[in-house]
């Protein structure tokens, strides 16, 4: 493959919703969107999950953009590859970390490949269902009451798998009046490293509540404690920010840190590292579901591609465009029907990217070839 121009975008969403964590509140969305381009004209899209500010993790739009520009944008227009493999085995592995910057510019390099081959990017990747079962994630809001409302409302679209961020004072009293209210709804939390082991009897007491798992419960670059937290819960612990790669994953296994991986392809610097880790987990019989960044129906795209791999067994984050925004950037938007996600079969990632819309949410762009 010769990719002969690559353009940088930088787009700004408004949510339709504020989405709050343990780290902060979102109102809007600000990222960079990569296109590459071939001799033929073919495009190639992904974007980068790194948001505007360093608190989910250390990269940001702003670094994104630098190493994108300085680092990987020359890398790929001075080198011809065969395969998107060669990337992050090779051409990128000399830059240390900054794996949501690699996996932008990869993930259209991956699109572009599968246009190339007449593959669906799903199926270039090795994946196999047709269908991806979804969950949503539900952000801290201002009342128990309001989060029962949102957690009734998605009940009846048909989401498989509710996911409650918490962070502490808004944890065991939250869990338990949900399982008050439904006691056998496939339920899970997600911390995002609010608590420390010192937190260990409050944690303890949601062990009580049939949770599928909890998601990040401590540091976001612990894999230790976790251990030691995974051996005292019967609930599986799940680690997010704590997996950058196959060795992060390797050894969160070896220690017994986790009983399931979430798997952002951004996180662990793109989808052939994604795969690996995927074939790693699958081999030890540990379950894994796709976690979600606020993507654009870009990102979206890429998410449902890897979800159709094989041990991608529990519902993941990729929900309906609309829950997120009042108009997305591909067509058709991302549609949930009975809390499934129907997997393209067309070439690439199988939606169209809205040129016009693209462009009415631009800051500012750059060509670069
Ligand atoms: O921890 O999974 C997370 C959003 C931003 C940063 C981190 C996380 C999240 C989500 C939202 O949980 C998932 C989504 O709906 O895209
Ligand atoms: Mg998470």
């Amino acid at each position: 493959m010769k990719i002969k121009q690559v353009i940088l975008r930088h787009l700004k969403l408004d949510l339709l919703h504020p989405f709050t964590t343990s780290f902060g509140t979102e109102y809007d969305k600000d990222f960079i969107l990569v296109e590459v381009k071939n001799d033929d004209g073919l495009s190639g899209w992904a974007e980068s999950v790194a948001m505007l500010d360093p608190h989910y993790n250390e990269e940001t739009v702003k670094t994104n953009w630098h190493i994108l520009e300085d680092y990987l944008i020359p890398i790929l227009l001075n080198n011809e590859i065969d395969h998107p493999d060669q990337l992050s085995e090779t051409l990128f592995a000399h830059i240390r970390g900054n794996y949501m910057a690699k996996a932008a510019l990869e993930g259209a390099v991956w699109d572009l490949y599968a246009k190339e081959q007449n593959f669906s990017l799903a199926h270039a990747l090795g994946g196999t269902r047709e269908k991806i079962d979804v969950g949503v994630s539900i952000g801290i809001k201002d009342s128990i009451e309001e989060t029962l409302e949102i957690i009734g409302a998605r009940l009846k679209e048909g989401y498989k798998r509710f996911k409650l961020k918490i962070k502490p004072g808004w944890d065991v009293e939250l869990i338990d009046r949900v399982r008050q209210i439904y006691p056998d709804i496939p339920l899970m939390a997600d911390a995002n490293s609010a608590y420390t082991l010192e937190d260990i009897n409050r944690l303890a007491v949601l062990d009580n509540y049939n949770l599928m798992m909890i998601e990040q419960p401590l540091a976001h670059n612990d894999i230790i404690d976790h251990a030691d937290l995974q051996a005292k819960l019967k609930t599986p612990v799940c680690l997010d920010e704590s997996i950058h790669s196959l060795e992060d994953a390797r050894k969160a296994l070896k220690l017994g840190s986790c009983k399931i991986i979430n798997i952002k392809v951004g996180r662990v610097g793109g989808l052939t590292q994604a795969r690996k880790i995927h074939d790693l987990c699958e081999k030890h019989s540990v379950p894994l579901w796709c976690g979600g960044m606020l993507e654009s129906g870009v990102g979206r795209a890429h998410n449902i591609a890897i979800t159709s791999l094989s041990n991608f067994t529990l519902p993941g984050d990729t929900a309906a465009s609309s829950l997120y925004w009042a108009e997305d950037i591909i067509d058709p938007e991302v549609t949930v029907e009975n809390g499934t996600i129907n997997v393209p079969q067309t070439t690439g990632i199988g939606f169209e990217v809205n040129r016009e819309k693209v462009d009415n949410y631009t800051l500012y762009s750059k060509v670069f070839r």
